[in-house]
């Protein structure tokens, strides 16, 4: 099994992380995003979005961090998706968080300062900081986002929480955040996404 990958993607990390976590068998391939690997046939034959991350499971092509999350867990880790209606459904929830407000907030800052991206800073840094406030909430008194242990809900929305500074997003104000990443990282496998000296740094 492959993993295309690039170490400054968080949407990647998500994937790299929960191979990790789940102690999954895969080769993780950095793909040149810088040099436009991700735009040429080569690649745009496994995903048409041209995009990381994508899985190659002997074959069976995959994109997109959450379905990734999602085919992984069905596969080969079970007990990070709940199986019933309800657990299924409260880790889709916070899914669709991480593909929506999380990308559109927290992700979308750093990817002005990281990457060069000409999105409106206020905006998307005013995004992020709802997002969090309403995560921070959802936190109190729960050390997990989804249900009672960690799933692939709190996979999903680690990479681009944990690195929100590098997008000049004050995460640190929000103590409950700061508890449930503490906790993310303690967990056995746990694989750091690369840090960048972007942004406010860590000891803020
Ligand atoms: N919905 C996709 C989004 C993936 C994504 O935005 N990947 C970025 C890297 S973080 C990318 O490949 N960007 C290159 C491009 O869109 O041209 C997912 O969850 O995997």
């Amino acid at each position: 099994m492959k993993l295309y990958s690039h170490p400054l993607s968080g949407h990647a990390h998500r994937a790299c992380l929960f191979i990790s976590l789940g102690g999954i068998d895969a080769e993780i391939v950095d793909i040149d995003l810088a040099g436009g690997e991700h735009k040429k046939p080569a690649f745009l034959a496994l995903n048409p979005f041209g995009q990381i991350p994508v899985l190659d499971d002997n074959g069976l092509v995959l994109a997109d961090s959450n379905a990734i999350l999602v085919y992984l867990a069905k596969k080969h880790a079970p007990d990070w998706l709940p199986e019933d209606a309800v657990g299924a459904a409260a880790v889709q929830r916070w899914l669709s968080v991480a593909a929506g407000e999380i990308a559109y907030g927290p992700a979308a800052a750093r990817l002005v300062t990281v990457f060069g991206a000409s999105f409106d800073t206020e905006e998307v840094i005013g995004r992020a900081h709802r997002i969090l406030a309403l995560i921070d909430a959802e936190l109190a008194g729960k050390a997990w986002i989804a249900a009672d242990r960690p799933t692939i809900a709190d996979v999903a929305l680690y990479s681009y929480i944990a690195r929100a500074p590098e997008g000049n997003v004050d995460r640190f104000r929000y103590g409950n955040v700061s508890a449930w990443l503490k906790r993310t990282e303690a967990l056995p496998g746990f694989r750091p996404f690369q840090k960048t000296a972007i942004g406010i740094p860590d000891a803020a």
